[in-house]
């Protein structure tokens, strides 16, 4: 691990402060960033990196788009929060836009991706209770292993990841697990009558993007039909045109009953969270039966609508696939030693690190840091290679040719 004694004085300085007077609960790499533009971020030292994080693809867009911003900006000046005590002329425009956007009757807005999860939850078990007929306090919700859907304590009642859960407890009851890709299982654990829900990621994104096996989406769907259980599709970190269709459920036309959106809902200006259902799931929760202070915001139904209008407008959808397509391509002809697989779809890929070296993927992070890129390593060996959809082809080569030259000092 790099010391921060390596690093300039202004570097250092801010990185002294936040562990001074920060929670310590990550692990960020040893870079201070002030700027960011499109795929493009700045450090305090000026310098420039591809952003291939973005955010936990949070900026699919891009870097303080343009349209995103000046929507920010012209919202900000009239009206932010009205709170959900009175209506606001921007809240059912929003709704109808992104219903008729993803096809759904009705949206509950939220705020962080966590809440999202929450809140469908919440809807299934109250379906679950109400039209399924499933006695009080029974509701069962199935997960998959190797899950990831945020920190609250629902959220870590799930987990398989001791860094989540250990220390935490007691845990949220009704959960259960069942491997990821795995029908079989999934129809096992369909047999308890008390099943209301099936939530799961397309692809699981924090475990290092773990792709299942063509089919699996189309099982789930055919399985949760057959046996009345809700099919929620957490789109968090895979929806919005990352994976190269506008869902990772489109990669099969399949359509979840309850759907899970955050992160580049925003374009990464706010936390803008959003679950999708039809009126027979959503119909459920009354009023006063659920809310949020800034759920459903004007500023964040603004943002929201621009973030979805240039996803669209800029065929980013289109250059996630295309772009994804030629980086893998390119990171396999590199035929790195210390590379034993790349996976992915569109814009969402990781790289699975091999070295003697435990502390590789870091060190590796580092160099690519050195070498003008910012990555971070997850669960280990696994690198996240996830830039903003908006990459041109030039850009992306030259990426691969950092990648390369990083590669080159592993030795
Ligand atoms: N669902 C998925 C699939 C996610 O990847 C969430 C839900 C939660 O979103 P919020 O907005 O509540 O963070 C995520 C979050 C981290 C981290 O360390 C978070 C994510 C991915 C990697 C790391 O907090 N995604």
């Amino acid at each position: 691990m790099q010391s921060t004694t390596t690093l300039s004085a202004t570097t250092q300085r801010y990185i002294v402060l936040e562990e001074k007077y920060g929670a310590h609960n990550y692990h960020p790499l040893p870079v201070v960033l002030d700027r960011g533009e499109g795929v493009f971020v700045w450090d305090v030292e000026g310098r420039r990196y591809y952003d291939f994080l973005s955010g936990y693809s949070a900026v699919n867009q891009g870097h303080c788009h343009p349209a995103i911003i000046k929507a920010l900006i012209d919202q900000s000046t009239k009206l932010t929060l009205t709170s959900r005590a009175f209506h606001s002329n921007l809240l059912g425009e929003y709704e109808k836009y992104i219903t008729t956007f993803f096809g759904y009757d009705k949206v509950l807005p939220m705020n962080t991706g966590v809440e999202g999860g929450e809140t469908a939850i919440k809807l299934a078990r109250r379906w679950g209770y109400t039209v399924k007929g499933i006695a009080e306090n029974q509701a069962k919700i199935i997960f998959a292993e190797g899950n990831f859907w945020g920190r609250t304590m629902a959220a870590i009642s799930s987990s398989t990841d001791p860094s989540s859960y250990h220390n935490f407890g007691p845990f949220m009851p009704g959960f259960e697990l069942i491997p990821y890709n795995d029908l079989v299982a999934l129809e096992k654990a369909f047999q308890n009558k008390n099943v209301a829900a099936f939530m799961f990621e397309p692809i699981q994104g924090e475990a290092g993007v773990v792709v299942p096996d063509e089919g699996y989406l189309t099982g789930i769907r055919n399985l949760c039909t057959e046996y009345n259980v809700l099919m929620i599709a957490d789109e968090i970190q895979t929806g919005l045109a990352r994976t190269g269709k506008m869902l990772a459920c489109d990669h099969e036309n399949v359509r979840p009953d309850i759907l899970i959106l955050g992160k580049a809902l925003s374009g990464g200006v706010l936390p803008v969270s959003a679950v999708l259902c039809d009126d027979k799931i959503m119909m459920t929760i009354k009023p006063g039966e659920h809310g949020s202070t800034y759920g459903g915001n004007p500023l964040a139904c603004a943002v929201a609508v621009a973030a979805l209008r240039v996803l669209k407008e800029e065929r980013m959808t289109e250059n996630a696939a295309a772009m994804g397509e030629l980086l893998r391509k390119e990171i396999r002809k590199l035929n790195s030693p210390f590379i034993t697989l790349v996976r992915g779809k569109g814009l969402l890929n990781a790289i699975v690190l091999k070295h003697a070296n435990p502390e590789a993927a870091w060190d590796f992070c580092l160099t690519l840091k050195e070498n003008g890129l910012l990555a971070k390593p997850t669960h280990g060996d696994k690198i996240r290679f996830a830039p903003p959809l908006i990459i041109t082809k030039e850009q992306l080569m030259e990426c691969v040719h950092i990648i390369n030259k990083s590669l080159q000092s592993l030795g």
